[in-house]
């Protein structure tokens, strides 16, 4: 059993925040949303679980409220959530003013409540009308993503803590363009070298566009892994270094040096867009403040059967989550510490997300859940241990307040301290939550 951590174990002014995301909770049937590509991409046969989908989710649209009084009640100091881009421009193009409504209400509920509001602007709602010219793959949609920050910023950005431009870029790129596992489902390499390019010139127009506003404390959410060799063979260690330089080196190499890993763009290189190289300085302007979100490691194999970057995920020995990924915190830990010893330096971090999905089940009106329990101290240990070795870590968000919409996994993976009842949409806090709870209040 890992030790018990507490609010004083960390330095003062440490944050702890929950976090959610728009389409996983919000319910996008709800004031007047525009068409996301998650909804299409639900509507294919075998692409989400019972093919499930976010238009209703949590109904957090009419209940943030009580929500928000959960955080409050749980001593978290901070929220993250997101705004989907198709709610506030559900045609790419035009604003819906009962959208930003929505968010308007929602900053200041979560002011009202002290809660510090941690926003990020794209988690993956991208409106079907900018699907439909290529998505990521096309340089337009990032130039569009400018239209999508000034909207959000220009309402709320006077009352936020922290802005986020967009979460996870791998999964955004890679996972939706190459895995072909999440919205729109490709399997391309060309739209995906398009892909992980663009959503970082998104990041940065984005964050161009911000400071003109006059807006601070702006960052990037990355999710990063620890990278593991199957063995010590070098085709298997050759594995690993792709395996690393696609899911973490490509982002952190372009945000703080400006280029991208030699090794994946030598592969990469006869897919990119022209002229992607004019780019990099915008993509690596400096940022506030870096998020990373961590849920485990990655082992791989060489797998010489398949074509580049031919790689083989391999299962760990360790317990896993019910998503069956390997519990590994000192992953967190040495990410912390690599990124900032190689990247950051003296940047601020904050672990964005870290959590696990357990197949809760309400008993007797109660949700008993010690594995999870059990994750998140281990992990809260891993991230005071990356402190300890001069990590300028600043704050741990739980991944998540709420089950929701947990993407292909649909509502069958439970991820929240806080149950929720699909059908009657009914609240019940966690074992989980009342652990939260006692270390944030003692
Ligand atoms: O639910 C997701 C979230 O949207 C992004 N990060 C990982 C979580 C768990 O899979």
């Amino acid at each position: 059993m890992p030790i018990k951590f507490t609010r004083s174990d960390f330095p003062k002014g440490f944050i702890f925040g929950t976090a959610t995301a728009a389409y996983q909770i919000e319910g996008s049937s709800n004031g007047n949303c525009g068409p996301c590509h998650w909804d299409t991409f639900s509507a294919t046969p075998k692409n989400v679980f019972k093919a499930e989908n976010g238009f209703t989710a949590c109904d957090h649209f009419h209940r943030f409220e009580e929500d928000l009084d959960l955080v409050q009640a749980c001593g978290f100091d901070a929220y993250r959530f997101s705004t989907s881009w198709a709610r506030v421009m559900p045609n790419g193009k035009t604003i819906n003013k009962e959208g930003l409504e929505f968010y308007d209400r929602l900053v200041d509920a979560i002011c009202a409540r002290n809660l510090r509001p941690n926003l990020t602007l794209y988690h993956w709602d991208l409106p079907s009308a900018l699907a439909d010219i290529g998505g990521w793959a096309n340089r337009e949609t990032a130039k569009r993503f400018v239209d999508h920050t000034n909207a959000v910023i220009q309402c709320v950005g006077d009352r936020i803590d922290t802005v986020a431009t967009i979460n996870e870029p791998w999964c955004v790129a890679w996972l939706s363009y190459f895995l072909g596992h999440h919205a729109p489902g490709l399997r391309d390499i060309r739209a995906a070298a398009r892909a992980m390019h663009h959503i970082l010139l998104a990041h940065g127009l984005s964050v161009d566009a911000m400071r003109s506003l006059g807006t601070s404390n702006l960052g990037v959410v990355l999710n990063l892994t620890e990278a593991h060799p199957a063995s010590n063979k070098p085709s298997d260690v050759n594995a690993k270094d792709r395996l690393d330089g696609i899911h973490n080196r490509w982002f952190l190499d372009a945000i703080f040096k400006g280029v991208y890993p030699q090794d994946i763009l030598n592969k990469l290189y006869e897919f990119m867009p022209k002229n992607f190289e004019d780019d990099m300085s915008l993509i690596s302007e400096p940022i506030d403040w870096l998020g990373i979100n961590y849920y485990t490691r990655g082992i791989v194999a060489d797998d010489p059967g398949e074509p580049w970057p031919s790689l083989k995920d391999i299962e760990g020995s360790m317990d896993k989550t019910q998503m069956g990924w390997e519990i590994y915190p000192e992953g967190l830990k040495n990410l912390l510490v690599r990124v900032s010893r190689n990247y950051t330096g003296n940047l601020p971090l904050l672990v964005t997300e870290n959590g696990m999905a357990c197949a809760d089940e309400i008993q007797n009106e109660i949700v008993y859940d010690p594995s999870r329990i059990d994750y998140i101290f281990s992990h809260l240990a891993a991230a005071r241990a990356a402190i300890d070795e001069g990590v300028n870590l600043q704050g741990f968000f739980y991944w998540s307040l709420l089950d929701n919409f947990e993407w292909a996994f649909g509502y069958e993976k439970r991820f929240g301290i806080v149950h929720v009842d699909f059908e009657t949409q009914k609240r019940t806090p966690k074992a989980s939550f009342n652990e939260w709870a006692l270390s944030l209040n003692s």
